[in-house]
C-alpha cells in the first residue's frame, strides 16, 4: 500500500533513449494501442504506434513544465488565434526529442521504413496562411526559449480544404485530417466549459446596486484537446489548447417532452457546427454569423480556462496583469476584450472603472493587414442578436472613449465620427480593429515598413492620440522547421562549417559570411540546391506525376492567391517570353533555362483568383507542350500548396518571387523563408522585403517597381491602366495572346475578365510595373549566368537574414509588449 502511494508520486519518465528502449515501446503501443501484432499492422497503424511512442518521450517534459510553472507563478503568453497552419508534428517531435536516428534504426530492424510513416501524416492544416502559420511559428519560438505560453485556438474538425484541379480549374475538397486518427491531441472532455450565445440582458438591484446579467438563449460546450509544443532540445513542452465545441446535455424540455426526441436531439447537435470548419478565406474575411459564433465561442472558452483552471483558486484577478497578457492575433479574437469585462463587472460585480483599469492591461493587438476589406466590422444587429450584452458594453467602452476624445479635442465632431468604434454607414457596425486599438495596451503592425503605414494610414488619429501605444515587430519564421527539417543537407553544411548553435541564436548565421569567398565552400553549397531539387523532383514525381527538366533555374510563386500578390504579374511575364521566343524576337538558347514553379490556393468564392489559377495552369499547358520553347521555359503548379509541400519546394528554390504592389503585403514571411534556404529575391519594396533587402544588400536582391508614396501619388492622380498597354508592345502583345483564346483552345471568352479588368480597373497596379519587373527578370538572368556570383549572393542571403527567426521576434514582443521572463529549469 504504502509503496503503491510512492510509485504514484514517482516522477514520471521517459522511455529509454535507445534503440532497444524505443522498440519495446513501439510494440507495446501496436500491440495494446493499435491492437494489431507485427504481421497484421496497417502502414496507419504502425505510424499511430509511432506517434504515440514519440509522445511517450515527451510526456515527462510536459508534465513537469506545467508543474514549474505553476510554482514559479511566473507570467504567461495567452495567444488567442482562430488559425494555427501547424504543419506535420513527427517530425517535429522527433527533432525536439534528439531521437531521428534511434527511431530510424529501430524502426528498420523490424523492417520499417520511417519515411513511409512520416508520409502517412496528414498535416492539420487549421490555418489560411501567414497568420495561421506564423502562430505555430510563435508557439514553438516561446517552447524553444522557456517563456511561459499558452496556445489557444480553435480544433476545426475541416482545415483548409484540399486543393484539385479539374482542368486547370480549382476545385475543392473537405480536409478530412482526423479520419485515420490524431494521435497529437488529448482530449479532455472532463474540462468542458459552457458557453453562451443570444438572449436577452436585464437589470437587477444587487444590494442597492443596479447591475447587469445576461439571460442567453443557447449553449455550447467547449471540450480542450490539448497538443504538446515541445521546445527545440531544452526539457520544455507548452501546450496548445484548441477547443471542439459539443452540444450539452440540456436537451430542450418543452421539445423533450412532446415526444419530438429527434427534433431535441437534432437543436442541439446544431451547436456542433460551431467548430466544424475553417473558413477559407485569407485577407479578405465573410460577415458570417457562423464566424462570429467561432470566434466568441474560442476566447470565451479560453477566458474561462485562463481565469478557472491556469490561475489558483485564491488567486486576485486584480493582479491578473501580473500573470498574464492575452495577445490578439488580428481581430478575430477582439470580441475576448467585452468577454474579460462582462466578467469581472457582471459575474465578479467589480465597479466598471475597476475592470476597465485590469482589462486594458490585459490585452495587446497585432494588426496583419492594410487592405481596408480585410479590417473586420461587424454588424450592431448580427452582434447584438447573437452577444447582446457584449454590444452594451462595447458601446460602454465607446463612450467613455470618445469622451476621453472630445476632452482632447473640444467640438471636434469629426474626429469623434472618425475616432467611434461604432461605424454609422454603410451600416451601424463594430470596427473590431478599433476597438482593439482602444482596448490594447500595445498595438503592433508586422514589419517596419506595415507599422508604419499602419500609423500613417489606417490609424492615424490613434497613434496621435497614443504615440507610445504603437510599436513594430518584425515577423519571424521558425529555423527549426524551415531550416533544419526542411533542408538537412544545408544544415548539416552550415553546422559543419560554424557548429550547431545556429538553430536556436540564428543571428549566428553570420560567421558565414566569409565562406561566400570561399570557391570550395561555395561548391558544397551548389551541391546542397542540386540536392534539394532532386528532392523535390522526386516528390512532384511521385505526388503529381509532374517531372521538371535537370539543371534549370527554380522560380518559386508560392502564397495565397490574391490580386494584391499579383500572381498575374508573373504569368504576364512569362506569357511575354512566351510570346517573344515563337515570335523570334528572343532567342531561348539566350537565356538560363526556368521552371516557373507556383502554389497557391484561392478562397473558393473570389472569381478573380481562381480564374488566375486556371490561367497560370492553362498557360502551362501549352507552354510545356510547345516544341519551340521546350527546355527553355517550364511551368509547373502541383495543387494543394500547404506546409509539407513548403518543406520540400523552399530548399529547392533559386528564385524567390515577393511582388506584391507596394503598399499592401503587410510582411510576408516566405519571403525570409526562402531567403534562409539560399534563394535570391525578386521583390518590390514591401513588406519585410524592404528589411531583407537592408539587411542582404542591394547587390544580392532583385529591387524592382513603384515604391509606396509613388502608388498613392498614381492613384490619386487617376491610374489609366490601358495607357500603359497603349504605349508599352511587349506588353500588349503578352495581354492580346491571353486575349486572343491561345490559351484557351480559340476560346476568346475565358479569360475576358482577367484581360479586362487589367485593362480598365488594376487596382493593384501590375501593368504599371510590367515593365520593370521584366527588366528586373532580364537582370536575374544575367546574373543567374554567373555561377560563383550568384552562389555567392545566395550564401550572403543565408548569413545574413539570421535576424528573420521567430526567436528573435519573440524576443522583440517579450521587450517591446509583453515584458514576461522565461522560466528556466532549476
Ligand atoms: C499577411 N489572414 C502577411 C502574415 O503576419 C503577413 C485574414 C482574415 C481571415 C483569415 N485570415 C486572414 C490574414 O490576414 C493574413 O494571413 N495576413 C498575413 O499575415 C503574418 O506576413 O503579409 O498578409
Amino acid at each position: 500500500m504504502t509503496e503503491n502511494r510512492a510509485n504514484s508520486t514517482a516522477p514520471v519518465t521517459a522511455p529509454q533513449h535507445s534503440v532497444e528502449g524505443f522498440v519495446k515501446e513501439f510494440l507495446r503501443e501496436l500491440h495494446f494501442g493499435q491492437g494489431v501484432t507485427m504481421e497484421r499492422a496497417s502502414v496507419n497503424d504502425q505510424y499511430l504506434a509511432l506517434a504515440r511512442t514519440v509522445r511517450q518521450y515527451l510526456m515527462a517534459r510536459w508534465l513537469e513544465t506545467a508543474r514549474r510553472q505553476r510554482e514559479a507563478q511566473a507570467k504567461s503568453v495567452a495567444y488567442l488565434s482562430a488559425e494555427y497552419l501547424l504543419g506535420r508534428q513527427l517530425d517535429n517531435a522527433l527533432l525536439a526529442t534528439d531521437l531521428s536516428e534511434i527511431v530510424e534504426e529501430g524502426l528498420a530492424s523490424l523492417g520499417i521504413d520511417l519515411a513511409t510513416l512520416r508520409d502517412q501524416e496528414v498535416e492539420p492544416g487549421l490555418g489560411n496562411g501567414g497568420l495561421g502559420r506564423l502562430a505555430a511559428c510563435f508557439i514553438d519560438s516561446l517552447a524553444t526559449m522557456s517563456v511561459p505560453c499558452i496556445g489557444y485556438g480553435i480544433r476545426y474538425e475541416y482545415g483548409i480544404f484540399r486543393q484539385t484541379f479539374v482542368d486547370g480549374f480549382q476545385v475543392e475538397q473537405a480536409d478530412s485530417w482526423l479520419s485515420l486518427g490524431s494521435p497529437w491531441e488529448f482530449p479532455h472532455p472532463e474540462a468542458a466549459v459552457t458557453v453562451h450565445f443570444g438572449g436577452r440582458t436585464e437589470k437587477y438591484d444587487d444590494e442597492g446596486v443596479e447591475r447587469t446579467r445576461w439571460v442567453p438563449a443557447w449553449d455550447v460546450l467547449g471540450v480542450p484537446y490539448n497538443y504538446m509544443v515541445p521546445g527545440y532540445r531544452n526539457g520544455r513542452v507548452n501546450t496548445l489548447r484548441l477547443w471542439s465545441a459539443q452540444a450539452t446535455n440540456a436537451f430542450d424540455l418543452a421539445i423533450f417532452n412532446s415526444g419530438e426526441y429527434v427534433d431535441a436531439v437534432r437543436a442541439q447537435t446544431f451547436a456542433e457546427n460551431i467548430s466544424k470548419v475553417l473558413y477559407p478565406e485569407d485577407s479578405t474575411p465573410q460577415g458570417k454569423e457562423l464566424r462570429l459564433q467561432q470566434q466568441y465561442f474560442f476566447v470565451a472558452c479560453s477566458i474561462r480556462d485562463f481565469v478557472d483552471n491556469v490561475l489558483p483558486a485564491d488567486f486576485d484577478l486584480h493582479d491578473l496583469p501580473s500573470r498574464i497578457i492575452f495577445q490578439l492575433n488580428d481581430t478575430h479574437p477582439v470580441i475576448a476584450v467585452p468577454e474579460l469585462m462582462r466578467v469581472l463587472v457582471d459575474e465578479k460585480k467589480w465597479d466598471w472603472d475597476e475592470a476597465w483599469a485590469v482589462t486594458q492591461r490585459c490585452f495587446a493587438y497585432t494588426c496583419h493587414t492594410l487592405l481596408p476589406e480585410a479590417l473586420e466590422v461587424w454588424p450592431v444587429e448580427l452582434l447584438g442578436r447573437l452577444l447582446p450584452r457584449h454590444l452594451e458594453i462595447i458601446y460602454r467602452i465607446n463612450d467613455d472613449f470618445l469622451a476621453q476624445v472630445a476632452q482632447r479635442y473640444p467640438g471636434d465632431e469629426l474626429r469623434l465620427r472618425r475616432m467611434s468604434i461604432i461605424a454609422e454607414h454603410p451600416e451601424r457596425s463594430v470596427r473590431m480593429a478599433f476597438l482593439a486599438t482602444v482596448a490594447g495596451a500595445k498595438v503592433n503592425g508586422v514589419a517596419a515598413l506595415h507599422s508604419q503605414l499602419l500609423r500613417d494610414k489606417v490609424l492615424p488619429d490613434f497613434s496621435e492620440f497614443w504615440p507610445d501605444k504603437f510599436t513594430n515587430v518584425t515577423n519571424g519564421v521558425t529555423p527549426r522547421r524551415f531550416v533544419r527539417l526542411a533542408n538537412p543537407a544545408l544544415s548539416e553544411l552550415i553546422t559543419d562549417a560554424i557548429g550547431p548553435g545556429w538553430l536556436t541564436d540564428l543571428a549566428r548565421l553570420r560567421e558565414m559570411e566569409p565562406l561566400a569567398d570561399d570557391a570550395d565552400f561555395r561548391e558544397k553549397f551548389r551541391a546542397v540546391k542540386a540536392h534539394n531539387k532532386q528532392r523535390l523532383n522526386d516528390l512532384l514525381q511521385r505526388r503529381d506525376g509532374i517531372t521538371l527538366p535537370g539543371d534549370a533555374m527554380l522560380d518559386v510563386m508560392v502564397k495565397r492567391l490574391h490580386e494584391y500578390k499579383r500572381q498575374t504579374l508573373k504569368v504576364l511575364h512569362i506569357v511575354s517570353l512566351y510570346e517573344r521566343i515563337v515570335s523570334g524576337e528572343l532567342d531561348p538558347t539566350s537565356i538560363p533555362p526556368r521552371v516557373f514553379a507556383f502554389g497557391a490556393k484561392a478562397a473558393p468564392g473570389y472569381k478573380m483568383a481562381k480564374q488566375t489559377i486556371a490561367l497560370i495552369n492553362h498557360v502551362g499547358r501549352t507552354v510545356n507542350q510547345d516544341p519551340r520553347v521546350k527546355g527553355a521555359l517550364t511551368v509547373v503548379f502541383p495543387p494543394n500548396y500547404n506546409v509539407t509541400l513548403a518543406e520540400t519546394l523552399i530548399p529547392a528554390a533559386d528564385l524567390s518571387e515577393q511582388i506584391s504592389l507596394a503598399g499592401k503585403e503587410a510582411s510576408g514571411t516566405g519571403n525570409m523563408k526562402f531567403a534562409l534556404n539560399g534563394a535570391l529575391t525578386i521583390g518590390t519594396d514591401d513588406g519585410a522585403n524592404v528589411e531583407i533587402r537592408e539587411l542582404v544588400g542591394d547587390e544580392n536582391f532583385f529591387l524592382f517597381g513603384l515604391v509606396e508614396p509613388e502608388v498613392d501619388a498614381l492613384v490619386t492622380a487617376g491610374y489609366r491602366p490601358a495607357a500603359y498597354y497603349e504605349e508599352n508592345p511587349t506588353l500588349r502583345r503578352a495581354i492580346d495572346l491571353i486575349a486572343s483564346g491561345a490559351f484557351a483552345d480559340g476560346d476568346r471568352t475565358v479569360f475576358e475578365p482577367i484581360v479586362s479588368n487589367l485593362l480598365h480597373e488594376d487596382r493593384f497596379l501590375v501593368l504599371a510595373d510590367f515593365q520593370a519587373y521584366v527588366d528586373a527578370q532580364d537582370r536575374v538572368d544575367t546574373a543567374y549566368q554567373d555561377t560563383e556570383a550568384w552562389t555567392r549572393s545566395a550564401i550572403l542571403n543565408v548569413a545574413r537574414t539570421g535576424f528573420f527567426s521567430s526567436d528573435r521576434a519573440m524576443w522583440d514582443y517579450i521587450d517591446r509588449i509583453w515584458q514576461t521572463q522565461p522560466v528556466v529549469a532549476r
